[in-house]
């Protein structure tokens, strides 16, 4: 098999982007010295986290020399997300630290006035300007695919600068801001976006690098609807997973949090077992979904280093699974059964190392909130989520909130920040407030999900993972009221989660409130409806959403 050389000086998740070339029919050879660097025909790098970051780790190692003799002798170069970035003058990010400067500019972070910030989903990588609809493709990138996309500093586009220098340049829209999506010149191409992870348009990108396929006539014409720009809703299947009676590990799913069977009279029985994760994570692929969520529901009852069968499960998924894998369950400070520490970090490390792309914290992230406002709202740097954001960049960190209604008479009967609500609590109260709660449900604080946003949006978290007890397994819709709450506090992304019950629940969600994504479990366990026929119902609204690709 032909090869190609893969430079990984930042861990983050390489391993979807082997299974990628691989799956393409390549083989991968790592670059482990700068030494290796002049035996590589063709040279990826990919790229995670801070530009600094990465940036300084190239030139501490002695990697910039190496690359740059290796664009300069032609032979083919490309970069992936950070690696995009690093063909640039400097970064926003950090401004002191140079990049490659191939292209005299600097990135700059995405204006989050009037959109969320990073910018997570599917978006373009489009050639066309001006209405004039390219006829030809760049390393396989069609007006009409859309690719995964997670960032908060991109490259401004300025029509025709670029372009003057000699460079191809495929755009995208966020908001009103369009950014570079993809340049090439000669022998380099690079993608702001992660091919991997962007299901069958991205393994076409990764094949036409790979086999040199540089410009192509693109197969039809594209409709004007299907080259709609900007960033498309994104439609999440959730897997919350555990150990069964029997030891195996399930898929289950449960009624406001309980998972064991009811016979109608009796509650407690055996674990609902909908089946078996690796292939009901690639059986959503295959319907459409645009990420993939395992949560790990109780990891907290054992350490997760000894849980590796979960490991295994993400390994395989991202076998076959080309689109973002977020891991939820037991991501903490926790000490292993021979009594070794272990970090939050290296449980996110052997998480991403498996295949995950995000990892989700749960109880640990209440914890450390609670703590942030008892220190004065000031960092301790030691937390999971500073720790993990600081190494794989914020973006990979979401938190997973578990919160309950509590409700009150008036918003002064509680300290808590609450809300005036239309569904009024047994008592026939107006108002309410989210409790937080940890252990899965089994314990409340005293704590509001406001508290922990904002929280935990300052400590570095990338994304918020927006359950509610109350909705969960109901199929009575999101909580509309909840969302909408938690998105007037924060700028990150929201994925609202628990209650989805038919296609229309997705529409609601995206019309009233402003959340960035919308998941669902049981809905699709229970076959009730397919992940397509969700995206379908929101694209007959008039929602821009992802067309899967065979
Ligand atoms: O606390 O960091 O170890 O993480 C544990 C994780 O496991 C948390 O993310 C927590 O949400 C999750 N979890 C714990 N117990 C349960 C349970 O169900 N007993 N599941 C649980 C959470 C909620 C959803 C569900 C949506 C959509 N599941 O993610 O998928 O509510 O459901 P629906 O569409 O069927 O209504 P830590």
């Amino acid at each position: 098999m032909p090869t190609v050389h893969l430079l990984d000086y930042v861990a983050g998740n390489v391993r979807s982007l082997v299974n990628a070339i691989e799956k393409v029919g390549y083989t991968v050879e790592w670059v482990k010295s700068p030494a290796d660097v002049p035996k590589a025909e063709k040279l990826i790098i990919p790229g995670v986290g801070h530009f600094g970051h990465c940036l300084t780790q190239l030139s501490q190692a002695g990697y910039i020399e190496p690359i740059q003799e290796h664009i300069k002798a032609g032979k083919p170069f490309m970069g992936i997300c950070v690696g995009l970035q690093a063909l640039f003058e400097d970064s926003e990010e950090d401004p002191e630290v140079k990049g490659l400067r191939l292209i005299p500019e600097r990135l700059k972070k995405f204006q989050d006035s009037d959109k969320s910030v990073p910018h997570i989903g599917w978006n373009s990588a489009n050639m066309s300007r001006k209405g004039a609809v390219t006829e030809e493709s760049l390393y396989g990138l069609r007006p009409d695919s859309k690719y995964y996309y997670i960032h908060s500093y991109a490259a401004p586009y300025r029509e025709g600068e670029l372009e003057e220098d000699g460079w191809s340049v495929a755009t995208a829209t966020y908001g009103d801001e369009e950014f570079v999506g993809a340049v090439a010149r000669d022998n380099i191409f690079a993608v702001q976006f992660h091919p991997e992870k962007s299901g069958a348009a991205g393994l076409r990108v990764i094949k036409a690098f790979l086999d040199g396929q540089k410009s192509q006539k693109l197969p039809a014409r594209p409709s004007a609807a299907s080259t709609k720009e900007g960033l498309t809703r994104r439609v999440i299947a959730c897997l919350d997973v555990r150990t069964n009676d029997q030891g195996d590990l399930v898929v289950t799913k449960g009624d406001q949090y309980d998972v064991r069977e009811k016979d109608g009279i009796s509650t407690g029985g055996a674990v609902r077992n909908l089946g078996k994760p690796v292939d009901m994570a690639k059986k959503y692929y295959e319907q459409g979904a645009d990420e993939v969520t395992f949560l790990n529901i109780t990891s907290f009852r054992n350490c997760p280093v000894a849980d590796m069968p979960m490991l295994e499960i993400l390994r395989r998924t991202s076998e076959t699974v080309f689109v973002p894998l977020t891991i939820g369950g037991g991501v903490r400070d926790t000490v292993d059964t021979d009594g070794t520490k272990i970090s939050a970090l290296d449980i996110a490390t052997m998480y991403f190392k498996s295949g995950a792309d995000k990892v989700s914290i749960g109880s640990d992230a209440v914890t450390a909130a609670e703590e942030f406002y008892a220190r004065g709202k000031t960092l301790s740097g030691t937390t999971a989520i500073e720790t993990i954001s600081a190494a794989y960049g914020n973006q990979a960190v979401v938190i997973s909130v578990d919160p309950r209604r509590v409700y009150v008479p008036s918003p002064d009967s509680t300290p808590h920040h609450t809300i005036k609500t239309k569904t009024l609590g047994t008592k026939g109260e107006e108002y309410c407030w989210y409790q937080c709660t940890i252990k899965g449900g089994r314990e409340g604080r005293d704590f509001d999900v406001r508290q922990l946003v904002t929280a935990v949006e300052a400590m570095g978290a990338g994304e918020i993972l927006l359950n509610c007890i109350d909705k969960d397994g109901t199929n009575s819709g999101f909580d509309l009221e909840l969302i909408s709450d938690v998105k007037d506090a924060i700028k990150i992304p929201v994925i609202a989660s628990s209650g989805a019950g038919n296609p229309g629940h997705f529409g609601e969600v995206f019309e009233k409130t402003k959340t960035d994504a919308a998941l669902g479990a049981g809905i699709f366990h229970r076959g009730e409806y397919t992940v397509k026929q969700v995206k379908e119902h929101l694209r007959e609204q008039g929602f821009l959403v992802r067309q899967f690709e065979e």
